[in-house]
């Protein structure tokens, strides 16, 4: 019997080894009428051959093209043909047929097409809630009972303080969970909620109408009943908790609220294990001021009783602890051979704390400009001292380009005194947009993301989103199509147009991750993982050590749950994903992707081609 078993598993694992990716990648989800449309085809041959549009199950050749030239990958082995389709417009549902391979899977050409995932990856957020039940009216068959309630947090030794000796006991409920763990950790906040907030901040029509199916905020606070759009009143969750991790005494923010060790791969709630509040350290509570300092501007509009005033002196009195602690870092390994128990999760350890401190100052200058609320915060020097910085991607560890957008976005309402350096960091951002884009075409995936082997670290999937961002501002600085073209293209590289052949989140498209490192996901019995989340990608460094099928820096993906150094969700990558997504709908008719709806105004003719008026 046991022989039998035996076989039968290994039958099942040959299969399950078998289910590989086609070797047509597309975007599994489709493609904007009048954007650009590529597929790229695996191939080894670089003979002429043809490539076909055809309807599902129909027999109907809907476009034919040439398969473009072989190209070899510079991120793995794989050597890759181009199938444009850009030229065929045509609303409707078609596979890409190669004679000789399987057809690739059904996608859509037509308007909306990343409305699913710029809505799921928002909605992503509410599953990862802690403190508080999921009900079924919201999560459908993903509603669980509330976890880790976080009333009773204890301090501990290494945030002791007089006021708070260490035992003492706090309360700092709510938050989302950070990843497929259960903790929650200011840092990766910080990014997280600036990346939120600015897409609010730059497309606020378009989240305004935005609905996820959350809880209306009544039922998660007392003291608002105003509607907030969707995506402010998600952020509300993660916010109020974020108050609750600084100090009331002297400002200061305290690292994370944490267990000592990772809970069980079990469902929240399950474990009961003690929660602490550790250390406070500059680069959480910079993150901090530059989340509360944004957030009070946003939160101003809206009727949420007293709300922006609190996020604005909390802001204010953090910056002073700063001021006073002006390079604390986070370095666990040094605090646990000081203190007990020791702390083995996350680390989030930054050691350069000068990114943070010009985010900071940025976004505390534009909140206040014309308040008097912190007048005498010496912000002013520090942005003048650190503005001609490198300029780098946005990652948990590097802020710093975060208060880029924000003066760019507000660049129109600063002083005048400010706008030389802004046009200095205009052109800072074009170059490094038009560097991404010099690599493309060497591309064997056609996209900016894997124009550097550097691009596959740990969450590689969230420096292709972040580079669509830095694009789209290009965009919306220049409205060169060009710019919003390739941001498009990493949406497509997400959605599977990537050497692993997934569509990277949970849910959405034809082949998508089914066992993502997220405890709930793999606890709750059920088959399909919480849908929305974006898994980390690539990552050829498996610091999981789990046994990988391919490794080179574009294929090190794993789709098991063990392997969190490439399949963990975590809230810093949903961020970007949520922001790429939205602004490609918020902006498809404008960047003259999709026609315009009844009533809505045509987009502009814009860099000599009004592809409105092309042939339908
Ligand atoms: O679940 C943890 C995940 O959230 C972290 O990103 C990862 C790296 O710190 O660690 C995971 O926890 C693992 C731990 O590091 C080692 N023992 C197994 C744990 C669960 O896989
Ligand atoms: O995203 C983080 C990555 O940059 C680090 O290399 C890695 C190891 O320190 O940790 C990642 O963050 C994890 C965090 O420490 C714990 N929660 C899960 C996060 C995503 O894996």
């Amino acid at each position: 019997m046991l022989k039998y078993i035996h076989i039968t598993l290994s039958i099942l694992v040959v299969l399950s080894l078998r289910i590989a990716a086609q070797s047509i990648r597309i975007n599994q989800l489709g493609y904007y009428p009048y954007a650009p449309k590529i597929a790229i085809v695996l191939s080894t041959d670089g003979s002429d051959r043809l490539f076909y549009l055809l309807s599902p199950h129909g027999h109907d050749t809907a476009y034919r093209g040439h398969l473009g030239p072989l190209v070899r990958s510079a991120n793995s082995s794989l050597s890759t043909r181009i199938a444009d389709f850009s030229a065929f417009e045509k609303e409707g549902l078609y596979e890409i047929v190669v004679p000789g391979m399987e057809n690739s899977y059904p996608f859509r050409i037509g308007r909306h097409v990343a409305e699913e995932v710029a809505r799921a990856s928002l909605k992503g957020y509410y599953y990862q809630r802690s403190a508080m039940a999921l009900d079924p009216a919201y999560a459908g068959q993903w509603s669980r009972p509330a976890g880790h309630p976080d009333t009773q947090v204890l301090i501990h030794p290494s945030a002791a303080s007089d006021q708070r000796p260490a035992g003492t006991i706090i309360s700092a409920p709510g938050g989302w969970y950070d990843a497929g763990d259960y903790n929650k950790y200011i840092v990766n906040s910080g990014i997280t909620m600036g990346t939120l907030l600015s897409a609010y901040e730059d497309f606020p029509d378009y989240y305004d109408t935005l609905h996820t199916n959350i809880p209306p905020l009544s039922a998660t606070s007392t003291r608002t009943t105003a509607a907030l759009p969707d995506i402010l009143n998600e952020a509300l969750y993660n916010l109020r908790w974020m108050l609750t991790m600084q100090d009331p005494d002297d400002g200061g923010v305290y690292n994370k609220c944490t267990n000592a060790a990772f809970d069980g791969m079990v469902m929240p709630g399950v474990t009961k294990a003690p929660r602490y509040v550790v250390q406070k350290g500059t680069a959480a509570t910079l993150d901090f001021v530059a989340v509360m300092a944004q957030a009070a501007r946003i939160l101003r509009k809206f009727p949420v009783p007293g709300l922006a005033d609190s996020c604005l002196r909390a802001a204010a009195s953090a910056w002073s602890w700063a001021v006073k602690n002006p390079s604390l870092a986070y370095d666990q390994e040094a605090m646990n051979k000081l203190y007990n128990p020791k702390i083995t999760t996350g680390g989030y350890g930054d050691m350069d704390f000068k990114d943070e401190w010009f985010w900071a100052a940025v976004e505390l200058m534009v909140s206040t400009r014309d308040a008097n609320a912190v007048r005498g915060l010496q912000y002013k020097k520090i942005i003048e001292d650190r503005i001609n910085d490198p300029m780098t991607l946005p990652s948990w560890g590097n802020v710093h380009m975060l208060g880029d957008y924000t003066l760019l976005r507000y660049r129109n309402k600063l002083p005048k005194e400010w706008q030389p350096a802004i046009r200095t960091l205009l052109r800072g951002l074009l170059q490094m947009a038009d560097n991404y884009l010099a690599q493309v075409p060497a591309n064997a995936f056609h996209t900016i993301m894997g124009g550097s082997q550097r691009d596959f670290a740990w969450g590689s999937n969230a420096v292709a989103a972040n580079q669509g961002i830095l694009l789209i501002n290009a965009w919306l600085q220049t409205k060169d199509r060009k710019y919003i073209d390739h941001a498009l293209g990493n949406l497509d590289y997400l959605l599977g147009r990537n050497a692993t052949g997934y569509c990277f989140i949970t849910g959405m498209g034809s082949y998508s991750p089914m066992h993502p490192h997220h405890r709930p996901s793999v606890a709750d019995g059920i088959v399909s993982p919480i849908p929305g989340l974006l898994a980390g990608g690539p990552n050829p460094g498996r610091q999981d050590h789990q046994s990988y099928n391919f490794t080179e820096p574009e294929t090190a993906y794993l789709d098991q749950d063990p392997a969190y150094a490439s399949n963990e969700i975590a809230i810093n990558w949903n961020a970007p994903l949520v922001y790429l997504a939205g602004a490609l709908e918020a902006l498809q008719v404008r960047a003259g992707y999709s026609s315009a709806e009844a009533g809505s105004p045509h987009p502009q003719k814009k860099n000599g081609a009004n592809l409105l008026h092309r042939s339908k």
